[in-house]
Order: C-alpha cells, then structure tokens, then sequence
C-alpha cells in the first residue's frame, strides 16, 4: 500500500466517523475501515452511546476478509476491559496484518498500550496518519482528555455589515434556510448547546435539531441564568421533558431565587450553580460531555472569547444588512485575533461560513 492509498483510506475512515458525532456521550466518535487488496471491504463506527466501539463493527462487516487485510482507525485501538473487551485484542484475534491509526488515544488507559498489544502480535503498525485532519474530527474528545473541561465551538451568525441581531429583541433572519439547517446539523453534532438568558428570552428558541431523520439527535441544551429567570412558559421549558435542560443559576440567591429554583425544578430542568465559565466547562467536562456549542447571544459569546475558552469558531455570514438597529458582532471576519486559524470556508445558498480553531 502506498502512502498516498493509506491517507486516501484513513480520509474514509475519518469522513465516515461524523455520522456519530456528538451522538457517543462520553467516548469519542471513531471510524475503523479494513482494507483487503485494495477494497474496502468492512465500515464501523463508534456506536450512539459510545457502544460497541468502531473496530468490532468494521471486523463483524469484513467476516473473514478481515484475515491478512488493512485496518484504518482513526484513534488508536482500546486496550482497556470496557463492557467489552478491548479492540486490540479484537484485531489480533481477527487475524489483521495491518493497522493504520490516524494518532494515539490520551486516554491515561489506552495511551501508547493499543499499539504496543497490536505490535507484540506481530502486526505491522503504523501511527500519524492524516493526524491533523482525525484531530479536528475528534477535538472535543481530546481537549476534555487533556484540558479537563469541555471543547467549546462558538457558532455566531453576522449580517454583512457585521450585526448579530436587532435591538429590543425578536428573531431577525440573518441567514438563509441552507445555513440554518447546517446549523442543526452542527447542534446535532454537539453534546451540548448554550444560550444566555437574554437570547432564551428574546427569541425564545427550543435548540432541538428538527431535520428530517435526525429529531432524535438532541443535545443537551443549557442556559446561563444567575437569577433563574428562565419563564416556565418558554419553549425550553416547556420541552425539558422530552430533551434535558439545565440552568446554571449563581450560588448567590437574590429574592425569590428558591422558589424560581423549585418550579424550574418541577417542570422537569436541572439547576446547578456555578461561579465562573472555567469551573462549569470543568464540571460538564466531569459529566462526560466533550462538546459544547455555544449560540448565543453577544453578551455571552463575548464571555467566552475574554475568557479565552473558545477552542473553534463557525462564522455564518448572510448578504444583508442590519443598520443602526443592529447588536454589533462581538467578533466579524476582519477581528478575529491572531489566536485562531482560518481553516476554510464554505457556501450555504446565499450565505458563507468561516471557520476558525485556536492555535494551540
Ligand atoms: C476504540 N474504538 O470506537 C472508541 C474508543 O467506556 P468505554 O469502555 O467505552 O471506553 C471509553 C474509552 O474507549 C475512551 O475513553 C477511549 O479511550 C476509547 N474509545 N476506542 O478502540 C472506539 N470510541
Ligand atoms: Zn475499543
């Protein structure tokens, strides 16, 4: 196999893995393909819920063409005894020659002991595969391993003359249908999703993902709310029964607090308090959750980027323009700080998309 072959595979394995992503709670969303004289001949990807892992899934497509074929996996195999056992020991038994991963799992039980079972067994394995591209796909995993804290991906939606809504509240169309159902795509694609309380009241959202086939691919929404203001009457609330909603109140209680605590608490949303943007991201980071995006509005966009937590920025840019009634962007294409990577961009009918991820 030529090197050239082998980034071609490992491009499948990575493109195949999003269709889990932010669907696998804590573990993170792997693609395995095994390769036999130049065919694929077995997919697998991390199953929602994080259960059976992407190598079994692949070997089970491959049967017995898996003896003597390629693996490509896009994180290194587990070594660990889960509630199945591990996938390098899957591999080995499955008798593969090769395998291929895009880089090494920090996960302080995998961590270099994947590779070294697959070696030990006299497969040839090889490390560092479209490592950067398997990076970006598997970034909120590998910053709550390393950082401790959920990965944050600020998703904000500017007019041309770089407004990010209208004063006083109320929904304004900014983009166009193509983008928003790329921005469900993106909640799907999360584990969670913030607002602030002043984006949950003045424009109400639900923060569900409503594509066809995908209503099931929710994440959990959360608010910033110090004074649980959150109205019993909103559509978040009203939904937290069917979707989880936590609110994230302060722990210094102004008047009423307790009593808005409990209704919230009744109709079905989880209220935790927290002092500061690191100690929540930490403690979602503690829950297993490895990808947050966060919606809006400036205030709380603002926030995050002075507290120098956003780790991935998605720019959605329409054609029109707001004017003097519009809440100014706290951040357009022409100040993004040198901290962030321009990556790419993309069309969505008459719209445009910036991506951006932190240098670090
Ligand atoms: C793989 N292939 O598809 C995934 C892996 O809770 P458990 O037992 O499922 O283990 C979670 C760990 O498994 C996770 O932290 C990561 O190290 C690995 N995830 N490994 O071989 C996969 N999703
Ligand atoms: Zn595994």
């Amino acid at each position: 196999m030529t090197a050239a072959q082998d980034r071609l595979f490992m491009e499948e394995a990575i493109r195949i893995s999003r269709r889990n992503k932010g669907q696998t709670a804590s573990n993170p969303c792997v693609g395995c393909v095994i390769v036999r004289d130049g065919e694929i001949v077995g997919r697998g990807v991390t199953a929602r819920l994080g259960r059976p892992h992407a190598e079994p899934q692949a070997l089970a497509d491959a049967g017995e063409k898996a003896r003597g074929a390629t693996a490509y996996v896009t994180l290194e195999p587990c070594s660990h005894f889960g509630k199945t056992p591990p996938c390098a020991n899957a591999l080995v038994a499955a008798g593969v020659a090769r395998v291929v991963v895009a880089l090494t799992d920090p996960d302080p039980r995998v961590s270099g002991r994947g590779l070294g079972i697959l070696a030990d067994a006299g497969i040839a394995v090889e490390s560092g595969v479209m490592e950067e591209e398997a990076r970006r796909m598997l970034a909120p995993y590998l910053t709550r391993q390393t950082k401790k804290r959920s990965h944050v991906i600020l998703k904000l939606a500017v007019s041309a003359d770089g407004m990010i809504g209208v004063k006083g509240g109320g929904q304004v169309a900014i983009t166009g249908p193509e983008a928003r159902a790329e921005v469900h795509r993106l909640r799907a694609e999360s584990d969670a999703i913030l607002v602030g309380i002043g984006t949950a009241i003045a424009d109400n959202p639900e923060l569900t993902v409503r594509l066809p086939g995908m209503e099931d691919r929710s994440p959990l929404r959360i608010v910033l709310d110090r004074d649980l203001r959150l109205p019993l009457t909103s559509r978040l609330v009203q939904t937290a029964k069917v979707v989880p909603v936590i609110a994230v109140g302060s722990r210094i209680h102004g008047v009423g607090y307790d009593e808005r605590r409990a209704a919230l608490e009744a109709a079905g949303v989880e209220v935790i308090e927290t002092g500061s943007l690191p100690e929540l991201l930490a403690l979602l980071g503690e829950r297993g959750i490895n990808g947050l995006m966060v919606e809006g509005g400036a205030v709380v966009a603002d926030a995050f980027l002075k507290a120098g937590l956003v780790d991935a920025i998605a720019l959605y840019e329409g054609p029109g323009e707001i004017g003097a009634e519009g809440i100014a962007s706290p951040l357009t294409r022409a100040h993004i700080g040198p901290e962030f990577r321009f990556l790419g961009e993309s069309r969505f009918g008459p719209d445009r998309r910036f991506d951006y991820e932190r240098i670090d």
